[in-house]
């Protein structure tokens, strides 16, 4: 099981069993791809193998809108380092960009202000016709 192997003796010319060669023996799991205590798991106790590099998100979010993935490293502790580079969803703001990577852009933005629409101008009111009179000209 694991790197572990049994080894092999010979019966020597004294008639006895020599010494045992090439058995390798349980050792302290490394986090080496490799199952060193040979109890049937690699690199148990292992997040990740040191020197690894995989992408990362912030929040889960992956690349969409104005989120970006970002890189997480595996230290000599066998762990992942935190996720560098990630820009995470924010807040939406009127900017033509997909701030809060939803995959819609600039939706639901209201703002309070002052009317920016110049006020309509005022109609004329329309002079009542006299029925049952000609117009003379
Ligand atoms: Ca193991
Ligand atoms: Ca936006
Ligand atoms: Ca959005």
């Amino acid at each position: 099981m694991g790197v572990c192997r049994a080894g092999r003796q010979a019966c020597t010319l004294e008639h006895r069993w020599g010494a045992c060669l090439g058995a390798v023996l349980p050792s302290r799991e490394a986090c080496n791809g490799a199952d060193d205590d040979c109890n049937g798991q690699v690199d148990d106790g292992c997040e990740c193998l040191p020197g690894a590099i995989r992408t990362c998100y912030a929040s889960g979010v992956r690349d969409v809108g104005a989120c970006q993935a970002g890189h997480q490293a595996c230290g000599r502790d066998a762990r992942w380092s935190p996720c560098y580079g990630a820009l995470a969803p924010g807040q939406e703001v009127c900017d033509r960009v997909d701030n809060d990577c939803d995959g819609r852009v600039d939706e639901g933005i209201v703002m309070t202000c002052a009317s920016l629409v110049p006020p309509a101008r005022p109609q004329p009111t329309p002079v009542p016709v006299q029925p049952g009179r000609p117009v003379i000209r």
